[in-house]
């Protein structure tokens, strides 16, 4: 009755911001990301009879904040008259800090605990599970370039091009390490109901999901660093333009606009990324990773810089 799995965090170069079914956490628009390699969180679940209530450690320590909404989680993969679980997750990277730990999280959890439970589950299941957890996470199933497509009453995930198939580099400029001060859940839904860009947003997503997914199959790195950007504009300017306004960017984050649009002009293919955080992602080829990284290091308000490649979905660790 446990189970070990693994899971790394996604980045979406076209994202998911907004709900059109907050109860069942259906996304509002469809999403293309990339699986990350080098950050993960390492989740492992035990059913054990005789247990009073779930329990939760993270890195070690207790943590009674995130247990409700893991033991959900394991609700919906295991069944509600489940056991009650000890959950131990290990994460090697700042949690709650725009570096999508809920997607790694819920996309591990998702698979230890179906293990855990005896159930085989499928792609498209455990997708659909991670997701009702955290919408980001079902794209953590998969590895590589990932499309989160909406369905009729769900979602699917889709391989648009495996990891090691177009190999790029992400170098994630580290400006602030505390959790944010509003979680993007709640920021989606003030973003929903006051921005008056967000229908906007909606109607337009298709375009730039097109446009990525073409850009991808055709390995043209500079028209999907020119939709990716606009894309990640288009959603903070929602959030800017919400009452109250949710500004994630901090004054380093802008700078580290500068230093990607400077690696620009040097021809350097690259292009930025930013989430429900002040942390930038710089995205580009391997080949470009170490002068990426050498200019982010330099700009002023950079606390550290996680650099990856691109790596696998959710998986077993062992079996258990
Ligand atoms: C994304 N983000 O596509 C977007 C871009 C952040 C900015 O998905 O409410 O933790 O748990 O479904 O997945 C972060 O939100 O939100 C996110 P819930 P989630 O990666």
């Amino acid at each position: 009755m446990q189970g070990t799995a693994i899971a790394q965090p996604n980045i979406a170069l076209i994202k998911y911001w907004g709900k059109r079914d907050v109860a069942l956490n259906l996304p509002a628009v469809g999403s293309i990301s990339i699986t990350l390699r080098e950050l993960h969180t390492r989740m492992h679940v035990i059913f054990e009879d005789g247990l009073d209530a779930d329990t939760l450690t993270v890195n070690d320590a207790p943590d009674e904040n995130m247990l409700p909404r893991l033991s959900a989680c394991l609700d919906r993969v295991a069944d509600q008259d489940r056991p009650r679980a000890r959950i131990a997750s290990q994460c090697n990277f700042p949690i709650a800090a725009g570096l999508a730990s809920s997607a790694s999280s819920f996309a591990a959890l998702t698979v230890a605990a179906a293990h855990a439970a005896g159930k085989s589950l499928t792609t498209a299941e455990l997708a659909s599970l991670a997701g009702q957890a955290s919408g980001s996470a079902a794209r953590s199933i998969l590895g590589g370039f990932v499309e989160l497509t909406n369905t009729n009453g769900g979602i699917a995930v889709d391989s648009l091009c495996e990891a090691d198939e177009w190999p790029f580099a992400v170098v994630v400029a580290i400006t602030e390490t505390g959790p944010k001060a509003v979680g993007s859940t709640a920021a989606m839904e003030i973003s929903r109901k006051t921005s008056p860009f967000y229908s906007n947003w909606v109607d337009q997503q298709a375009a730039d999901l097109d446009t990525a997914r073409a850009a991808i199959h055709d390995r043209d790195f500079a028209r999907l660093a020119r939709v990716a950007e606009h894309n990640c504009l288009k959603m903070h300017s929602i959030m800017w333009a919400s009452r109250p306004p949710m500004v994630y960017w901090n004054a380093a984050t802008m700078r580290c606009l500068e230093t990607v649009r400077s690696l620009q002009a040097r021809d350097i293919g690259v292009f930025f990324t930013i989430d429900a955080g002040p942390q930038v992602k710089a995205v580009c080829l391997p080949e470009h990773a170490a002068d990426v990284e050498a200019a982010l290091r330099k700009t002023q308000g950079v606390e550290d810089i996680m650099v990856s490649g691109l790596g696998q979905g959710a998986r077993l660790e062992a079996a258990t």
